[in-house]
């Protein structure tokens, strides 16, 4: 490879820095340009590349490819540019069991996450029932990763994949999707606790969270 893939972003948001997570994982080169909400990410030259108008989305210049959600960003790069297979599996049923995660982490947290966000932090009415039950499904997403990870290091096999990291970004935020009313204890969580732990200490995703909170204050 010798271009640098080009990550769109939000500061803020949690989809586009999963992305960074397995760009760093890979050591693939890469290059981050932020855009502003709405303007950028609603905007025309954005919207021609993703219709969605949301964040991510990459350009790779190497095989000439525009790709929006991050989900299949992320199995994107892991087939084009993870040859060792350092955060997947060849075999069966292992290559499914990671899809299956990726596809409850972008079905089952990241939306359901998404609203508690809504709901707790931007919504114009304050509306409890609304806060309560997206603060229930966090716990409850939380209660299918701690049982799926009872005995286990992590979801798939025994490495980290590409599944496990797709949670972290949203998995670091709950403290501001939840607040006191509906804190969250980890401790009832201890499979979930420990394997958050052994995931932000990884040194790309420490790098990436740091590259957040750096953009984030910058
Ligand atoms: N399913 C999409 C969700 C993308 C998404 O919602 N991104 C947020 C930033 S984390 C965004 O662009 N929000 C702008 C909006 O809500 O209009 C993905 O995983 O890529």
């Amino acid at each position: 490879m010798s271009q640098p893939i080009i990550l769109y972003s939000h500061k803020a948001g949690p989809n586009p820095w999963k992305v960074a997570i397995i760009l760093e994982e890979l050591g693939i080169k890469y290059e981050t340009k932020f855009l502003e909400f709405p303007a950028g990410v609603k905007g025309k030259e954005f919207t021609a590349k993703n219709p969605n108008g949301r964040v991510p989305a990459i350009d790779d210049p190497n095989t000439g490819i525009t790709l929006w959600e991050s989900g299949a960003i992320i199995e994107y790069l892991v087939d084009r540019y993870d040859t060792s297979a350092k955060l997947t599996y060849t075999s069966s049923p292992e290559k499914y069991y990671i899809k299956q995660w990726l596809m409850f982490q972008m079905s089952g947290q990241g939306p359901y996450f998404g609203q508690a966000s809504w709901f707790k932090n931007y919504h114009s009415e304050k509306l409890p029932s609304a806060i309560e039950r997206y603060a229930n499904e966090i716990k409850r997403v939380t209660t299918v990763l701690n049982n799926a990870l009872e005995g286990k290091e992590y979801l798939v096999g025994d490495k980290c994949t590409y599944a496990d990291l797709s949670f972290v970004t949203w998995g670091v935020m709950v403290p501001l999707l939840t607040g006191e009313q509906h804190e969250i204890n980890f401790d009832e969580y201890p499979n979930y606790k420990a394997w958050m732990e052994r995931l932000n200490a990884r040194p790309a995703v420490k790098k990436v969270l740091e590259d957040k909170q750096k953009a984030m204050s910058g």
